[in-house]
């Protein structure tokens, strides 16, 4: 079966997440990904958080799955001699390295232009023009940024960072986004283009709602956020705890176990009210004026999610799960990575994957995310570093054994 990005050829200078996180992407749809390593080292993530001696990391192989490897020095004068053939025969270049690096190399924009008028050059930046453009930037520093880490957490906390990597991962998703696109443009132009995501522009893409919140404050309390009505509201959007960020009230509450994980978020539409009292017996407080609207329920949600939680903590999350979605009430319980990991049904659309990799062995991933009926995803390990180098270097641009030997002897590979 032929894949969506057959025929698309990516070179790939990323390291670390939020790169990889895209190329990897365009290679579970079908790109031929070339990442590009420095000989004897590699991206830093091979060697980081390891979990076993001398084996790439979990935190490589997790985002670098069916690309290929190659080693080469692009400031060796026969590294860029080879890296500009690269660019050549390439489609796609990606990079995340910290602002002017490529430039530093040689290849500016306007020199990856002369050598090749169609090839997308995307980069993820920590931030876009302005007084922070040359600054490094890792996921918490982005999401610190990006509105997200003032946002999460509860009122009388810290600034919180969450577990999700919308700084990284997240960006990776919106550059993937702004190559495909710019490769469907090119179709029409004939032309290439510069494609850059900045990591607090990814965040707050993500913060959208909280913006929207911020806006809302000028007229009034946030009637949804747990602040309502005793709290007091600032000029500042608040930190909203477990709230739901959209029109429908929600809360994370307690079950049966008492573990860390043991807590199902239920959200209460207008219409769930009467069946969820009916779940917990408390059949009165359907049609009670002080209970049966929204606008009534607003000023104690609190009270609305105690009630619920009296209820809920007399069975275990999954046993809500089913009793509350025969009922309609859209709920979700609390998942551990632990039952992430072991879930079945996550297993079978391909979305955690294992896969076998020559030095580790068996290994999960998370695969693809995106499922198309004409573009199926087979999930392959990551590549062992430069297992590519003779293959792309020989097969791709045509060089003899001994001239990729002479750049070897020379370092550049
Ligand atoms: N051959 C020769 N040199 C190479 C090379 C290769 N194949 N690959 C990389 N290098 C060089 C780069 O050119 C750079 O050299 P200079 O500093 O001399 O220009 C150097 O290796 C390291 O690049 P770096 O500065 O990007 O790396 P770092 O570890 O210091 O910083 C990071 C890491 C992530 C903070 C930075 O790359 C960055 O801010 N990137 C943009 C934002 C981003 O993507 N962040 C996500 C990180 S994931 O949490």
């Amino acid at each position: 079966m032929s894949k969506a990005l057959d025929g698309v050829r990516v070179l790939d200078m990323t390291h670390v997440q939020s790169g990889p996180t895209c190329t990897q992407l365009l290679a579970w749809l079908g790109a031929d990904v070339i990442k590009v390593e420095r000989p004897g080292t590699g991206d830093i993530t091979r060697q980081q958080l390891r979990d076993l001696p001398d084996v790439d990391s979990l935190y490589f192989t997790m985002l670098n799955g069916n690309k290929r490897s190659i080693t080469l020095d692009t400031k060796a004068e026969a590294g860029r001699e080879i890296f500009s053939r690269l660019i050549q025969a390439c489609d796609v270049m990606v990079e995340n390295f910290a602002p002017g690096a490529l430039d530093r190399m040689g290849f500016t924009w306007e020199r990856i232009q002369e050598l090749n008028p169609r090839m997308i050059y995307a980069s993820v930046k920590g931030f876009g023009p302005g007084a922070y453009e040359d600054c490094k930037v890792y996921e918490n520093v982005a999401q610190c940024t990006g509105g997200a880490a003032s946002t999460t957490g509860f009122d009388d906390g810290p600034p919180l960072v969450t577990g999700a990597q919308i700084g990284d991962s997240g960006t990776g998703l919106h550059l993937a986004l702004g190559i495909v696109s710019a490769l469907y443009q090119r179709v029409t132009t004939g032309r290439g283009q510069r494609v850059v995501c900045a990591m607090q522009d990814g965040v707050l893409n993500l913060c959208r709602v909280k913006l929207r919140d911020q806006q809302r404050l000028a007229h009034g309390s946030l009637t949804e956020y747990p602040q309502y009505p005793n709290g007091v509201f600032t000029d500042e959007c608040p930190r909203a705890g477990n709230a739901s960020g959209g029109g429908q009230p929600g809360w994370a509450v307690k079950c049966k176990g008492g573990g860390a994980n043991d807590y199902i978020y239920v959200i209460i539409q207008p219409q769930g009210w009467a069946p969820l009292m009916q779940a917990i017996g408390r059949e009165e407080l359907i049609d009670d004026p002080e209970w049966a609207t929204p606008a009534a329920r607003l000023p104690k949600l609190d009270q609305c999610f105690a009630l619920i939680e009296q209820w809920t903590q007399t069975r275990s999350k999954f046993e809500v799960m089913e009793a509350l979605n025969a009922l309609n009430v859209p709920c979700g319980p609390i998942l551990s990575m632990k039952e992430i990991a072991e879930d079945e049904s996550l297993r079978r659309t391909g979305t955690v994957v294992e896969v076998e990799h020559p030095t580790r062995g068996k290994y999960l991933t998370v695969g693809n995310p995106i499922k198309m009926s004409d573009s199926v995803t087979e999930v392959l390990p990551s590549p062992l570093l430069g297992a590519h180098t003779e293959a792309v270097l020989g097969g791709l641009l045509g060089l003899s054994p001994e001239e990729i030997a002479q750049a070897r002897a020379e370092g550049a590979v």
